[in-house]
């Protein structure tokens, strides 16, 4: 049965409809089902082992789309809707955006599941179905304020599937509840599974927006994404949720062996679990656990177990690396204390340094040192980011363990953030040269033959503007802000944080502000464009938000500014504003202090849409310059190993913010934040606390970069004017962007870690 036809049946049993008697809504569901029946109906695929990922956060996005992508019907799809007058884009416009990820760590998550399947590997994700995802953003008085983000619906991709564990908590049992969301595979006719785990009797919406009684584990345990973790009992529903995801996770596991006719024993030689960050590392006590239940000897277990799990580290931010106290894992999951005091007397006999210990003086577990004793791989997730740890963060384990630490530089999925959500630079790739870079995106390197070619150049340039004018539209609607799609789009998109420097392009704007008041325009138009949510009990990062929504309404009331300088802030930034917003920007904004960003996969999908970096030399930023090399990516900033010198106390050399303050063309752009015109509109105190924190502290040392960061932007900005050579900037980061595909990252680590 064709599609139209299967459209047709649906909608008639469903609604007493005729598909082009629907709304979109009705089209939208009828869409949903045949796409959710397609790819369910598809096989797993073959291999003798099997990987899972597990994660906290899978930031998928809209699915639909990329369904229909990947099951090859996309454009057999559109040309139905449109036969009938209809627009697929209006119906996915249905769609909820599932956010369950706060930003790179979850959407990685998601990349990696789209190239494990279009790759054909057998791998299936484990993580929780949060019913709240990452809170909704509105800015109110130039703030951000959070609303629950309620993304379920009656009709959606979940699958139930019937299967339930059941996890033993300290005092209680809970039945986990499995779920799952197929991911169909491009390129072949299998699909893989995202096993989502969520309890049997979830609490109804709390009423009065995000509180709710954290206490309440038996309901609330899957309601939200990272519960605020300000009080202890935030901190303990955090371990709940991580305890609850593993011990389904890996009954799953052993289930799921059993049934392939294998036994506790063959575990390792069957299975790879890549453990994404720390949330999941209970999955190593749990297992061990598990597999002595089931009869194995303490030494086989743990043996079995270190040959099973691999670990991948997302950051080297002291205050994001996890440790938990012992005694909320004793009162969450009082089993596995035995376990890790018995992991942790292990590691001591192998290695006496107490700073490689699992548990430390004070009886926090850490949980990073766990995954790598008790694992067989560690990896960062660029070049950089590697090496940093294997000098610095986690120098002692690799003295230790040499040959575990290995690079596995981030990709992104090319199918959703090229070929989706930019068709008309899609097309005109493929008139270059032809469609062969979506399984081998290293072709596009074609694209290099024609750098000379004006014709070429002269279309980019024409599809980077439609899409300029595409996002000019949506804004319009959704904010109702008109900007100039001939002036410079200058990106920062991201989550908001001090080490990302949202600050320092603040700085930017302010100086700009101030030259354009003083009578000197820049030489082109610049809006600059951010997204970003802070988490809500962030501080610094609202005062940042804050001082960004002040600046954007100063120059909006300003008619002598508002021709030349503008900026907005996207309000509720995610995952389909991004598809959105990247296929339009001119810049992008890189712009973390050196040796803080571990990767950034932002940079890699502006890359791959025609946008030229703007960067320090950090995460994968060192990766990008290598290959495009300094005529197409404009970099700054003092390097890593400067910056890790300028925290080391040693040798007096420690950086101190108020002697970059008190510099000409610094110390007036920081007093701006108390200049009466935004006192004018902002919050006083929140104005003040940012101004006091950046002349004092500056910890993300914005100040040590910022005179660069101005002068190589004006550069670009002026170097925007040539429009070939910039055509052409554009073209070799296009060309060279089919390093940073997911697959490419997949493949690495299918060949060192998992061997599926
Ligand atoms: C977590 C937290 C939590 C507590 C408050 C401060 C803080 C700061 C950072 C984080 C980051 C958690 C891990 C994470 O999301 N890492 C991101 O992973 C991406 C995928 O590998 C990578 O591209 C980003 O550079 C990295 O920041």
């Amino acid at each position: 049965m064709d599609i139209k036809e299967q459209l047709g049946q649906f909608t008639q049993e469903r609604f007493g409809l005729t598909p082009d008697q629907c709304n979109d809504r009705q089209l939208y569901e009828a869409l949903l089902a045949l796409t959710r029946r397609l790819s369910e109906a598809r096989p797993a695929p073959d291999g003798e082992r099997k990987l899972y990922y597990f994660s906290a956060e899978f930031l998928m996005g809209k699915l639909l789309d990329n369904n229909l992508l990947a099951l090859g019907i996309r454009d057999q799809a559109r040309e139905l809707l449109a036969s009938m007058g209809r627009d697929l884009n209006a119906v996915e416009e249905q769609e909820p955006e599932p956010s369950l990820g706060n930003g790179g760590l979850g959407r990685l998550a998601a990349c990696f599941l789209d190239s494990i399947a279009a790759l054909g590997m057998r791998g299936d994700g484990v993580g929780l179905n949060y019913h709240y995802g990452l809170f909704h953003q509105k800015f109110v008085n130039h703030k951000q304020m959070e609303t629950p983000d309620p993304w379920m619906q009656p009709d959606s991709w979940l699958i139930p599937t019937g299967k339930t564990f059941t996890v033993p908590f300290g005092g209680f049992d809970l039945t986990a509840k499995l779920w799952d969301v197929s991911i169909p595979g491009a390129y072949n006719d299998r699909a893989n599974r995202l096993h989502l785990f969520d309890v049997e009797e979830p609490a109804a919406p709390p009423e009065n927006g995000i509180d709710f009684d954290k206490t309440d584990i038996v309901h609330h345990l899957t309601s939200f994404l990272y519960p605020d973790d300000g009080d202890e009992a935030g901190r303990l529903l955090r371990v709940y949720q991580q305890y609850f995801m593993v011990s389904a996770g890996a009954q799953l596991i052993l289930q799921e062996l059993e049934e392939r006719g294998c036994g506790p024993r063959d575990l390792a030689a069957r299975t790879a679990i890549q453990i994404n960050d720390t949330h999941p590392s209970m999955v190593i006590p749990e297992l061990v656990r598990l597999l002595t239940a089931r009869g194995l000897s303490m030494d086989d277990a743990i043996d079995q177990v270190r040959r099973t799990c691999a670990y991948t580290n997302h950051t080297i931010l002291a205050e994001a690396l996890e440790k938990w106290p012992l005694h909320f894992i004793e009162r969450v999951a009082p089993q596995l204390v035995p376990i890790i005091r018995e992991l942790d007397r292990r590691a001591r006999e192998a290695c006496p340094d107490p700073a490689v210990a699992i548990l430390d003086n004070q009886n926090l577990v850490h949980m990073a040192h766990m995954d790598i004793h008790y694992g067989y791989s560690v990896n960062g997730v660029a070049a950089l980011h590697t090496e940093i740890l294997k000098k610095a963060e986690l120098n002692r384990f690799y003295d230790l363990y040499p040959a575990r630490f290995n690079n596995k530089t981030n990709g992104v999925t090319l199918r959703r953030w090229l070929e989706a959500c930019n068709p008309d630079l899609t097309a005109l790739i493929d008139r270059c040269i032809g469609p062969g870079w979506r399984k081998a995106p290293d072709q596009l390197v074609g694209l290099l033959d024609f750098i000379d070619n004006d014709q070429v150049l002269g279309r980019l340039l024409t599809v980077k503007y439609s899409a300029k004018e595409r996002f000019c539209r949506e804004l319009q609607e959704a904010q109702g802000i008109d900007v100039d799609p001939s002036s410079v789009f200058d990106v920062q998109i991201k989550r908001l944080h001090e080490y990302k420097r949202q600050q320092m392009n603040a700085l930017y704007v302010i100086h700009k502000y101030m030259e354009i008041k003083g009578g000197r325009k820049p030489e082109h138009p610049i809006t600059v464009l951010f997204g970003a949510k802070a988490a809500p009990a962030y501080v610094m990062a609202k005062h940042i938000i804050h001082l960004i929504l002040c600046l954007q309404q100063l120059i909006e009331n300003d008619p002598a500014v508002r021709p030349w300088l503008r900026v907005v802030m996207i309000e509720n930034y995610n995952v389909t504003w991004a598809e959105r917003l990247i296929p339009a920007a001119d810049i992008s904004e890189q712009i973390s202090l050196a040796s803080k960003e571990a990767s950034g996969t932002g940079n890699m999908k502006l890359m791959a849409n025609g946008a030229v970096t703007l960067g320090t030399m950090d995460g994968a930023n060192v990766e990008i310059a290598e290959l495009v090399g300094p005529d197409n990516i404009y970099t700054f900033g003092a390097d890593s190993d400067r910056v890790i010198h300028l925290y080391d106390d040693k040798g007096g050399q420690r950086y101190r913010a108020r002697d970059y303050y008190h510099t000409l063309r610094v110390e007036p752009l920081v007093d701006f934040l108390l200049s009466p015109e935004l006192l004018d509109i902002g919050d006083p105190k929140s104005l003040a606390a940012l101004w006091r924190d950046m002349k004092g502290k500056d910890w993300f040392m914005a100040l040590l970069d910022v005179e660069e960061y101005i002068s190589v932007k004006d550069l670009a900005i002026r170097q925007y004017g040539d429009r070939k050579s910039w055509a052409r900037k554009m073209l070799v980061n296009i060309a060279k962007s089919g390093y940073f595909s997911s697959d490419r990252t997949i493949r690495q680590y299918n060949e060192d870690i998992w061997h599926l």
